[in-house]
């Protein structure tokens, strides 16, 4: 039995998602309302000590950290394969797994919180705001989430945000003129499906073309994905109206300060 305790529109869990519906598994999903703190909860920091969504849970071993399992669930049920068979292609790509977990999980967090989320922390009760600072101990979260809470936009690591973006587009584009359609060639893999949700975040907020116009591989990379099926059941389809309607609305609001930060970056 497989259960994922998951929330709504969070990237990670939409990782998760992609990859068990492209299994063609069936899994109980778990709400943790993080801006509820439900995430601090003794019982479920007992499955995830680090306080934080998704977790897996398969008969009774829990399993964390949205890469690791991808990763898992390719490894135990092996139909479709989502990842490679030689060692080399498998370091391929997980250096597409490092690029979101060193950079854009954290960039889609601050641009998320910049634009929207921010605005729902506002109205928290002052004590479940601190909570949610406090987290579980990470003093670079708390760091983090307080200063894009404070300054939006303004943020050192908002522009931080940017640029790890930058970084990982400029490659992708090459890659995929290298090797396309997918980004290890032929196939989707875990590589594709681990970009999907931070690409696709970017797309609702109104904010990707800031990093797209003048990339047509990604371009075209990002049109095949809204066509494939298991992106739109394991994604799209599981985003609720009142959840796009917020993201058009709140992304446009910083449009103009994003698409200023991305052509100084682009431009250097
Ligand atoms: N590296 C972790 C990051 C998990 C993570 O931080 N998830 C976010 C949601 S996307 C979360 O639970 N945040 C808790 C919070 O905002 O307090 C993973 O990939 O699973």
């Amino acid at each position: 039995m497989l259960i994922l305790y998951d929330f709504g529109n969070s990237v990670c869990c939409q990782k998760v998602r992609i990859t068990l519906v492209e299994k063609s598994l069936t899994w109980e999903a778990r709400r943790v309302d993080l801006f509820k703190t439900e995430q601090y909860d003794p019982d479920y920091l007992k499955l995830n000590p680090k306080g934080v969504v998704p977790t897996l849970v398969h008969d009774g071993t829990p399993v964390i950290e949205s890469t690791l399992i991808c990763e898992y669930l390719d490894e135990t049920f092996p139909d479709p394969p989502l990842m490679p068979s030689t060692p080399a292609e498998r370091a391929r790509m997980r250096l597409w797994s490092k690029f979101v977990d060193e950079g854009l999980f954290d960039g889609a967090t601050e641009l998320s919180f910049s634009a929207m989320f921010r605005e729902r922390m506002r109205s928290m009760s002052p004590e479940l705001r601190e909570k949610r600072f406090r987290n579980v101990g990470d003093p670079r979260r708390t760091d983090r989430f307080k200063s894009t809470y404070e300054h939006g936009v303004h943020s050192p690591f908002v522009l931080h945000a940017i640029a790890a973006y930058e970084r990982a587009f400029r490659l992708m584009e090459q890659t995929l003129a290298e090797r396309g359609p997918w980004l290890l060639g032929k196939q989707p893999t875990l590589a594709d499906i681990n970009l999907m949700p931070f690409v696709a975040r970017l797309a609702y907020l109104g904010l990707l073309g800031a990093w797209t116009d003048g990339r047509p591989r990604i371009n075209a990379w990002w049109a095949m994905v809204q066509q494939w099926p298991s992106f739109r059941r394991g994604l799209h389809d599981l985003i609720s109206e009142a959840e796009f309607a917020e993201m058009r609305t709140h992304g446009p609001k910083i449009r103009t300060d994003v698409e200023r930060l991305v052509a100084g970056l682009r431009a250097s």
